[in-house]
Parts: C-alpha cells; structure tokens; sequence
C-alpha cells in the first residue's frame, strides 16, 4: 500500500470549515482593528499596516513589474491565512501559533561556493540595500491568491556580496526547524528543515526579493519573521519563511516538497495554468477576499503574469517536463 504523505492540496481542517465561520472570524478581527486601511489610505498609496508591529517603510520599487496593478489583500486575511507547516497544517495555526518564534537574535549563515562566504546578522542584512516597496501577487499551489505589499530589496544584493563562484549553479534556502519554537516541527508532515532551492539566474532575477516586512511594518511572524523570501512568478511555497541559511550549490537542490512528493512538486514550480497538478487543474485561483458567495475565480496567468519580465530565464526549456 502506498502510504501518502499529506501535501499542500489535501483537504485542510480550514478548508472543511464553514465559510461562514471563516467570515465571522474575519468580522471578529476586523472588529479588532486589524482590517484593512481606508480605500482613501490605499489611493494615496499607503500601505494598509495593522499599526501594531515596529515600522518598515521602503521608497517605491523601481524594479520593472515590482507593482502589480490589483487590489492588496487586507491585512487581517494576509495574517490570518497562512501556510507555515512549522507552526501546524492548518490555516489558522501559524496565527494562533507563531508568538513563539524568537526573530531577536537572528544570523543568516551564507555557504557553499562563494568567495565571501559569512554569518549575517539581521541588523546588517536590514542595512545591506536600500528598503523598497513592491506589490506581489502570491499564487498558492492550493489554487488560491493574494496581492501583498512586501518590505524588502532584490535577493540578488545579497548575492553579490557573497560573491559566487562559477560552481554555484544554484542557491538552496534553509528555513528555521526548531522543535522548541515550531510546534509543527514535532509531526513529521515534511523533512524537516524546509528547504527551496532556485537556479542561480533566477536567483538574480531583480524581482526575486529578500522581504523583511510588509503592509510598511515588519513581518508577522506568521508571513515568515525576520526574513523570507518573496519569488512572485512561483507557487508560493518556493518562498521559503523565517530563513537562517543560504547555501550556494553546484547541483540542484532536493526541496522539502518535492522529497514529499516528487510527481507533484518539481524543482522549477513556475506558476503555469497549462500544466495541472496531478489533482487539480491550475487553470484558475480564487482570490483571497474576493469570497463571496458569487466571487468569480480569476484565470491563472503563466509565470503568475509575470512573463515580461521573466520568460526569457526558460527559452527553449519544456515547462511540461519541468514543472
Ligand atoms: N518555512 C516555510 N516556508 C513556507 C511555507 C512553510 O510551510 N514553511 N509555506 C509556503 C507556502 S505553501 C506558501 S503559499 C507561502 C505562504 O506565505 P504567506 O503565509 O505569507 O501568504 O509560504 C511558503 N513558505
Ligand atoms: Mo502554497
């Protein structure tokens, strides 16, 4: 018998929970006063921030599609619907769960093939580039999406300082396993560390972001405190939470999920609506606030609409073989 590992799609206890419990907890937080900004706050171009974490401004991106066009996800949903295994499986743990994450001290070990190989702390990787502001949209696996503005500078900044060698074909992404912080990190839902992995081009790619912050405030611990990454043409799990090491790589790393299962998540995971789960289709997402009951689902874009600026990375490459 084929024992099956639970993957991102298997029906999630959130996921059986009426909607309209789902609804009223969000009424519950609105009433909080964690909603979102005022429509006005948002034309002025404000960040909608639930005004309790420590300030993270950015000047506006200037990177070529860093801000998506769409309406940002409210603060409330972006915080409260969560993918973070190491805090539990469903929706609402890492919510409820991530207040034990310790995000002070924080080093980031950068190894592997590069000439100035280091531990950075967080305060020195916060002054390495700029703060900017950019608007991603995030598309989950699962079929879902959200629109979030992040905190944060190009991966590639990083990258440079670390100086690769001509080995370092590939960067692979250790997230933090601590099973005295991480709940989650207790069952065995995924190998533990969580561990992505992107070619070094992509790597480089401008709008492959290291984000210390969103909605103009630090990270939540939920969205992936102190420091994650934000790769918006990719399923959202290649964008590794709460990472503590950077390792430049001659092979292809083998990440969390596609040890989980290989058939499903391949190393590349380019959002791409022509090619389907084994599930599900990836055809179309529901966008996360658009819920109602006669919300439309959205047509999902390849490479996440993201294609101007990144479909020159895969020339020539079979998306099919190398989902
Ligand atoms: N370490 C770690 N990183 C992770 C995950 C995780 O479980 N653990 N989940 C991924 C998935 S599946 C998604 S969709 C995004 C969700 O990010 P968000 O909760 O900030 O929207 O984080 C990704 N990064
Ligand atoms: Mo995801």
């Amino acid at each position: 018998m084929l024992i099956r590992t639970p993957t991102p799609h298997d029906p999630l206890p959130s996921e059986i929970t009426p909607r309209s419990a789902y609804l009223n907890r969000r009424q519950a937080l609105a009433g909080l006063g964690v909603a979102a900004a005022s429509p006005l706050a948002l034309a002025q171009g404000a960040a909608p921030g639930g005004g309790k974490l420590p300030k993270l401004p950015g000047a506006r991106s200037a990177v070529a599609g860093a801000f998506a066009t769409d309406k940002p996800t409210s603060y409330a949903d972006a915080t409260s619907y969560n993918n973070f295994y190491e805090f539990g499986t469903d929706k609402s743990d890492p919510a409820a769960n991530a207040h034990t994450l310790k995000t002070r001290p924080w080093t980031v070990s950068v190894e592997g093939e590069c000439a100035k190989p280091g531990r950075f702390d967080l305060d020195a990787l916060l002054k390495l580039a700029p703060m900017e502001e950019r608007l991603y949209r995030l598309r989950c696996v699962e079929g879902w999406s959200m629109v979030i503005p992040w905190t944060g500078y190009s991966l590639a900044e990083l990258i440079k300082q670390a100086q690769p060698t001509s080995k370092a074909k590939y960067v692979e992404f250790t997230s933090l396993a601590d099973k005295a912080q991480m709940p989650g990190v207790r069952s065995g839902v995924l190998d533990w560390p969580y561990i992505e992995g992107l070619r070094i081009d992509e790597a480089m790619h401008p709008l492959a972001m290291l984000v210390f912050g969103m909605y103009g405030e630090v990270l939540p611990n939920q969205n992936g405190a102190p420091l994650r990454l934000a790769v918006p043409w990719k399923y959202g799990f290649k964008s590794a939470k709460s990472i503590v090491k950077i390792r430049f790589v001659e092979k292809e790393p083998l990440s969390s999920w596609t040890k989980a299962a290989q058939q499903e998540y391949g190393f590349y995971s380019n959002v791409n609506p022509n090619v389907s789960h084994p599930r599900w289709s990836q055809a179309s997402e529901r966008r996360i606030g658009e819920d109602g009951l006669f919300a439309k689902k959205r047509p999902t874009l390849l490479f996440n609409g993201y294609e101007p600026q990144v479909g020159q990375l895969y020339a020539g490459m079979d998306l099919k073989k190398n989902y």
